[in-house]
Formats: C-alpha cells, sequence, structure tokens
C-alpha cells in the first residue's frame, strides 16, 4: 500500500468528482415528478462551479482526521445552498445576469418563475439532505443543521444580501464593506469549516476550533477581495480601460472601488498570510486548508 501524503492536486481532483458524484445522487433524478423544476434543480448545481466550499469541508475534515463518508452530507448541503443562492442572485430583481460558469443562467435556460422554485426547492432540500441519518450523533447532526440555518438566513449570506442590495449606488466605508461581505460570502465559507469541526467532535471555542474559525474568515475576506480583482480586472480586459468616476458610482461596493487595484491585490496577500498564520502551529494535516488558502487568493476565475 501507497501511504505517501496526497499532493494537493490529487486530493482537490478526488473531492471535486466526490462532491459531484455525491450531489448528483442526493439530488432528485430529472425524471422525478415535477421533472422540469427537477432538471432545472440539476441544470443549476451540477453545472460546473470550483466546489471551493466542500473543498473546505473535507480539507477541514482531514486536518481533524474525520472519516470522509461522514462529510459528504454536510458539504453537499452546503453546495445546494451556494447553488440556490447564485441562482436566486443571477434574477433580474437582483444582479440580472444572463451567464453563469459559462452557460445560460437558470431563468434564462428555464424562465424566471421555475428559477425562483428552484432557489426555494435546493434550500429546502439542502436541510432534508443533511437532517437524514449519516453516522455522526444527533447532537452533532443537530449543530450542523443549526450552523447551517445560521450561516444562510439573514444573520448570514441573506442579510448580507440585505445590505449589499441597499448599498448599491453608494460608497461603503472598508468596515461596512467588510461587514458585509463577512455575512454575504463569508458565512458560507466558515460554515464549510464549522461542518468539518461539527463532523470531528472538536468545539469551536477550543484553541484548535476557534484558529480554524478565524483562518475561515480570512480566506473568506480573501475570496470577496479576489472576487472584486477579477471583475476588475474582467472590465479591463473588456473595454481596455478600468471603470471610472460615475461608470464606478453605479457599480456595487467593492474593494477595487475603495481600494485601488493593486492595494486591493496587497489586501488579498495579507488576508492569506494572515489566514496562513492562523495554521503556524499545525502539521502535515493542514496542508490542503493551507494549499486551498493560497488557491482562492491566486484563483483567476
Ligand atoms: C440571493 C439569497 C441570495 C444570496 C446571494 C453569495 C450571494 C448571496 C450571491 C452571489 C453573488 C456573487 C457573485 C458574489 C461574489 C462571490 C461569490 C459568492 C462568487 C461565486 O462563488 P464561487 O466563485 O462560484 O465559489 P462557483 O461557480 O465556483 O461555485
Amino acid at each position: 500500500m501507497n501511504h505517501a501524503p496526497e499532493s494537493f492536486a490529487a486530493f482537490r481532483e478526488r473531492i471535486v468528482a466526490r462532491s459531484e458524484e455525491k450531489l448528483e445522487s442526493f439530488l432528485p433524478p430529472d425524471h422525478a415528478f415535477p421533472a422540469r423544476l427537477h432538471e432545472a434543480m440539476r441544470y443549476s448545481v451540477l453545472g460546473g462551479g470550483k466546489r471551493v466550499r466542500p473543498l473546505l469541508v473535507y480539507a477541514t475534515g482531514a486536518a481533524l482526521g474525520v472519516h470522509e463518508s461522514l462529510l459528504d452530507r454536510p458539504a453537499a448541503a452546503l453546495e445546494m445552498i451556494h447553488a440556490y443562492s447564485l441562482v436566486h442572485d443571477d434574477l433580474p430583481a437582483m444582479d440580472n445576469d444572463d451567464l453563469r460558469r459559462g452557460r445560460p443562467t437558470c431563468h434564462k435556460a428555464y424562465d424566471e418563475a421555475t428559477a425562483i422554485l428552484v432557489g426555494d426547492a435546493l434550500l429546502t432540500h439542502a436541510f432534508r439532505v443533511l437532517a437524514e441519518p449519516f453516522g455522526v450523533s444527533p447532537t452533532q447532526q443537530l449543530r450542523m443543521v443549526v450552523t447551517l440555518a445560521q450561516a444562510a438566513g439573514s444573520h448570514g449570506m441573506v442579510g448580507g444580501q440585505a445590505v449589499d442590495l441597499a448599498a448599491v449606488g453608494h460608497e461603503l466605508a472598508q468596515p461596512a464593506l467588510e461587514q458585509m461581505h463577512l455575512l454575504k460570502t463569508g458565512m458560507l465559507i466558515r460554515c464549510a469549516i464549522q461542518l468539518g469541526l461539527a463532523a470531528s467532535g472538536v468545539a469551536e471555542e477550543s484553541r484548535q476550533g476557534s484558529a480554524l474559525i478565524r483562518y475561515a474568515d480570512r480566506v473568506g475576506l480573501a475570496f470577496q477581495v479576489q472576487d472584486d480583482i477579477l471583475d476588475e480586472i474582467g472590465d479591463i480586459e473588456q473595454t481596455g480601460k478600468a471603470k471610472q468616476g460615475a461608470d464606478r458610482e453605479r457599480q456595487k461596493p467593492g474593494f477595487v472601488s475603495l481600494l485601488g487595484l493593486k492595494q486591493a491585490q496587497g489586501y488579498a496577500r495579507s488576508l492569506l498570510d494572515e489566514a496562513l498564520g492562523e495554521l503556524e502551529t499545525w502539521g502535515k494535516e493542514a496542508d490542503h486548508l493551507r494549499a486551498l488558502a493560497r488557491l482562492i487568493v491566486e484563483r483567476n476565475r
């Protein structure tokens, strides 16, 4: 038997494939009645995506010695909620996007009413997936359900989206911008780590647990700063120049409009260093968490 530690590239490839297989099997089949709704749900979840949140769940599990079979349902439930948020975010009442992951958005491929229902059904189905028995204790499982509900709801992602929508057209100061992103994207990223912790039985308040949560919050913010940087670079490539003045004011607030491109890049780097600093005393078991933090900041999509 080969006991050499798995490289991050191999881990990533294997976990993305595993997550997709699990999502495939936990989602209703597309021939099940009502077939059009189920087909649209599968279209929205299974059509690509980097699977960052599942990767974080399994990498946390690897750091804490958790059997991967205990992470399959938490990771899939979290990814279903992420997929629902993208479907709703793309709707005309929100970001009004035609393309997602290089394909028509759900409301373009189907219709608006179907896209609303896809989001509703994915949110509900995620909790069913997480609530079926799968080998953790009822106490651990309940902790996962509460954690996911908090991260997704009005004190988490949905609350952050509400703050973001209210801020369109306004310049937010950096603390307000960070607070908004901590909720909108940060809470699902933190939740990935919390689900791994819950599966391991390690308390969030423990030394290990709190270091992992601080790692997650730095990574979540870095993810968003990098997202803004990629948006800006995309704009420059498309128009040949950065958006300025009134053009930028119509945009949502972001780190690049607040800090400028170079400073935002430096900020992403320092958040990465802080995230890695939280893992300083950990050994090789945290290598996939380290590599994921780097990947999130160095990604180009
Ligand atoms: C509509 C309830 C509701 C919530 C929306 C998170 C969110 C809240 C909307 C997503 C909008 C958006 C594009 C935010 C920027 C950061 C982000 C979450 C990008 C997409 O996530 P990735 O890069 O996507 O992980 P993939 O496609 O890889 O899964």
